[in-house]
């Protein structure tokens, strides 16, 4: 069954990943929860009751083991950068609704009430497993206490999750060779009674909740692997003393595990919203629950019943390293205890520095509050991390690109746009003057509005800001061709009807752009003479005629120097080798969220002739389409055109790119590989790719299809 398109009549809830309470933010952290505002505030234009609401995560390994190492409780320790968390979001115009924590009563009586529901339902049960424990601390080792290798792909892996590797959860005594971090000792095993969620018991669930889910085409495509093959018992519970309590019998100095109690604050968030606002202005109940099958085995539930009764559009926007998190345990968990499902999950890719991962530990990031000392406007970066790629691609930082996309579309195309009309109109008729939309801007911006209405549908926030780029783009157009300053003496009434045009199409940018460009957008509102917030604008207010009179504008954003790209890439350096320098000395504190660098193969000792080298035929192709071989979880089939020729080639990319967003990318292949057969597909190439991710080569020059790479 499909979801109906935004808007819909259910109330809508947007969350984004919980950010562990344990560091400090950089930018590459932000695009999450940019991401989700923008989102949240764009369905709210397509006149969807949204919530949007996140908080802190406070519990678990990753807060326990850093809050030791500085000394103080997890609690303070914790709370301190919640409300720092709390602190910077708004300054990047990140404004939820309710930002909570999973420390606090809310989400703890609501995290119980989700475990007794479960053991109730006999999704519960008891076993005994050996988990890790440090002979010389004497203590068990959970999650992040240990390190060692994954078992599914052999990358180096700490505690419950292949962070460097396959990004799978793991599950405690799963790791091997484990180490201590406490100690450095090897761990041992030791037997332990821990309680277990049955999720086995929802896989004929998952395989149906699955089909229905919206968003990025990998969290919908990554997931099916796990839910096709056997699944795995998750350990609810740790043992540790900061956490939730298990509330069921005789396990009383057990805790929940961390994965347990953060998913459930999306929903205790929202409960904290409305005990604010109010039922009335928005019931957290007929979002996660009114509509929602009884709790029970879901074979028992007929799949399309489940569907009809939804009541709610719940949408998860988080990194792509827990996609299997809020594809597999989170339905499960939700199932469990009688709650609506998730509609769709916008998993993001990561944000690199410079062609590499920002590292916490090096010192090599552009932190939150960095980027603000510098004085630069929150939605700048905002605009850059929403629509510098596609949402599930990763995304790369530099000045020099930041600076190319504010001085490109920023200050040369929106900010011109606006800058230039608004001042013609104020000075030629002190405000907008009498005409009305013409037939062939008002066209233009119907189709801007629907092509924003479909990026949202589509959950692509990239093409919603470029709706708006290009509307202003057009404008700029517009201007230039009907030269309204040539018109006045000759054509009054032509230069009004060109300016009123412009006027008109300003005012569609400035609610196309508002969820992306809150301030700025609110700013040319104002400078457009309209009251009150744009934010309240809906879709419809683009065609909507403009006030009469307004002064003239100031300009929306400044132009980014060359001389200052090299001051902050400077200070940047600076910063990176003097962390270098006393890394030495000092502890490396891991990245909590992000990924850090992989290890580097080793470069091969034997070396190869040139003349072998030149039996290979590379060559630069164009992506011409791309789609997902049925059956095969990683394999797509692409067209690619190589000049001479399209070929079709199968290539392992499926889950690692939004298949929607290859076609017209430049690739190289070797062309004259052996033709292979897979999964019934006959691959005539190869496409070349770099790492785990798959980053696919490309070129950066106008080379045309079919150039010799050599
Ligand atoms: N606290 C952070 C992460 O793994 C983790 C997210 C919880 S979302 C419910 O990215
Ligand atoms: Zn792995």
């Amino acid at each position: 069954m499909s979801h109906d398109d935004f808007p819909t009549d259910n109330p809508a809830v947007v969350t984004c990943g919980l950010p562990y309470a344990n560091g400090e933010l950089h930018i590459g952290h932000l695009r999450t929860y940019v991401s989700g505002d923008a989102y949240a505030r764009a369905l709210e234009t397509l006149g969807q009751e949204t919530a949007f609401v996140s908080g802190s995560d406070m519990h678990g390994t990753p807060v326990a083991v850093n809050a030791e190492k500085e000394g103080v409780s997890p609690e303070e320790f914790a709370l301190k950068h919640h409300e720092k968390y709390a602190e910077t979001f708004p300054q990047f115009n990140v404004e939820f609704d309710n930002y909570g924590h999973t420390h606090d009563e809310t989400n703890t009586e609501l995290t119980q009430e989700f475990v007794r529901s479960w053991i109730d339902g006999e999704y519960v049960f008891e076993k005994e497993i050996q988990v890790a424990w440090d002979p010389q601390a004497d203590q068990p080792l959970p999650d992040r206490y240990v390190e060692g290798t994954c078992p599914y792909c052999g990358a180096k892996a700490r505690g419950d999750e292949c962070d460097e590797g396959c990004q799978r959860h793991l599950e405690p005594g799963e790791i091997e060779d484990p180490r201590s971090t406490l100690t450095g000792n090897p761990a041992e095993y030791r037997t332990r009674e821990h309680e277990f969620l049955r999720l086995a018991d929802f896989q004929e669930y998952l395989k149906g909740f699955i089909e229905r889910l919206e968003g990025t085409s990998n969290a919908r495509n990554q997931p099916r692997e796990w839910i096709e093959g056997e699944l795995q018992d998750l350990c609810i519970t740790r043992d540790m003393d900061w956490g939730i309590d298990y509330p069921g019998e005789g396990e009383e100095d057990l805790v929940l595990y961390v994965w347990v109690d953060a998913p459930i604050e999306y929903v205790a968030s929202t409960k904290q919203y409305t005990e604010r606002v109010g039922a009335d202005e928005y019931d957290w109940e007929t979002v996660w629950k009114a509509g929602a099958p009884e709790a029970g085995a879901p074979d028992e539930a007929d799949p399309d019943a489940w569907a009809q009764s939804e009541t709610g559009e719940i949408v998860h926007v988080i990194g792509r390293d827990i996609i299997q998190h809020h594809t597999v345990f989170w339905p499960s968990m939700l199932r469990g205890a009688g709650y609506n499902e998730p509609r769709a999950v916008m998993a993001s890719g990561f944000v690199n520095l410079d062609g590499a991962a920002f590292s916490t530990s090096r010192n090599r990031a552009v932190w939150a509050d960095d980027y603000l000392d510098e004085g630069f406007a929150p939605d700048l970066v905002r605009y850059y991390l929403t629509t510098t790629g596609g949402f599930q691609q990763d995304v790369d930082f530099s000045w020099e690109k930041f600076q190319e996309r504010v001085n490109g579309e920023l200050v040369g195309t929106l900010g011109n746009f606006a800058y230039r009309s608004l001042l013609f109109a104020a000075r030629n008729y002190g405000g907008a003057p009498d005409a009305e939309t013409s037939e062939e801007v008002a066209e233009r911006i119907r189709e801007a509005t629907a092509d924003f209405e479909d990026a949202i549908n589509d959950y692509s926030l990239k093409a919603a800001g470029d709706a708006a780029v290009a509307l202003a783009g057009f404008g700029n157009e517009y201007i230039q061709r009907n030269e309204p300053w040539n018109l006045t003496d000759d054509d009054p009434e032509a230069a009004a009807q060109v300016i009123y045009d412009c006027v008109q199409l300003a005012k569609a940018v400035a609610v196309l752009a508002a969820p992306i460009l809150p301030e700025k957008a609110q700013t040319l509102w104002e400078q457009l003479g309209e009251d009150g917030s744009v934010h309240d604008a809906p879709l419809a207010a683009a065609l909507e005629s403009p006030p009469g009179a307004f002064d003239e504008p100031d300009e929306l954003f400044e132009k980014i120097e060359d001389e200052r790209v090299e001051e902050l890439n400077e200070k940047l350096q600076e910063r990176i080798d003097a962390a270098a320098e006393s890394a030495a000395d000092a502890e490396e504190t891991e990245d909590e969220s992000m990924t850090d660098e992989t290890d580097i193969e080793p470069i091969a000792d034997d070396r190869i002739s040139f003349d072998d080298f030149q039996d290979l035929d590379l060559r630069v192709g164009r992506i011409e389409s791309a789609e997902g071989i049925e059956g095969a979880d990683d394999l797509a089939r692409l067209e690619v055109d190589i000049g001479v020729e399209t070929r079709q080639i199968v290539a392992g990319i499926k889950q690692l790119h939004d298949l929607d967003e290859l076609p017209g990318e430049k690739v190289v292949i070797v062309a004259n590989l052996e033709k292979a057969e897979l999964f019934g597909v006959e691959s005539n190439g190869m496409v070349l790719a770099a790492g785990e991710q798959a980053d696919l080569l490309t070129t950066h020059g106008d080379s045309v299809p079919g150039t010799k790479v050599r």
